[in-house]
């Protein structure tokens, strides 16, 4: 199994975690690549151009992290999520999305993007996404599966990329994240 990916994708390092807690460290094998120019593997394998790509040990190349991360959860032998654990995920991508057209309108169109009707939308919904977070009673499960890495890597990515916006106010988001961090999987994927 070959994962295409960077190192500060939080796309791509969800679904790194997700192989690594699934038990695939040792079967997959990470191929560095470059979304942002032409890089002839990853255009070979995903004409959208953009990572994660699972490449499966059929050779089927597999794009979108949710899709990625369902993949490699059941070809653990996990379980069907339920509805609670699917609208986790579902939160857990949105605040990556918020939080990554947020970096990314900002390094292509400057600071001023923020301002914008789309910029202002993706930093409300970030806020509202945390708030959200914060009341799902999912998040203490001790049974952890993607849904968990996705709203981690959210935060973390935040602190990372967005440390501006300060989320401090919701503790059980804090000792989420930090609960999360302290695992191996998250401490071999962090950005940098
Ligand atoms: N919907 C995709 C988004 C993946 C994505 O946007 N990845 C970024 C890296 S963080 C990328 O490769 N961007 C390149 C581009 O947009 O051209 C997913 O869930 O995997």
């Amino acid at each position: 199994m070959q994962l295409l990916l960077n190192q500060t994708s939080p796309y791509a390092r969800a679904a790194r975690v997700t192989a690594l807690e699934a038990g695939f460290g040792e079967r997959l094998e990470l191929v560095w690549s470059d979304p942002w120019n032409d890089d002839p593997t990853l255009l070979a394998a995903h004409p959208g151009n953009k990572v994660p790509v699972l490449i499966t040990d059929e050779g089927i190349a597999l794009s979108e992290t949710l899709l990625i991360c369902l993949h490699l959860h059941l070809l653990a032998g996990g379980s069907p999520l339920s509805a609670k654990r699917l609208q986790l995920a579902g939160l857990g991508q949105g605040l990556i999305d918020a939080a990554f057209g947020t970096v990314i309108a900002r390094k292509h169109g400057g600071a001023v993007q923020d301002e914008s009707v789309l910029g202002a939308r993706r930093l409300a919904a970030i806020g509202r996404l945390l708030a959200r977070l914060d009341q799902s009673s999912t998040l203490d499960a001790e049974d952890l599966d993607f849904s968990h890495y996705l709203v981690a890597v959210g935060l973390d990515y935040l602190s990372f990329r967005l440390p501006e916006i300060d989320w401090s106010a919701h503790p059980r988001l804090v000792a989420f994240h930090q609960r999360l961090l302290a695992r191996p999987s998250f401490a071999a994927t962090s950005f940098q």
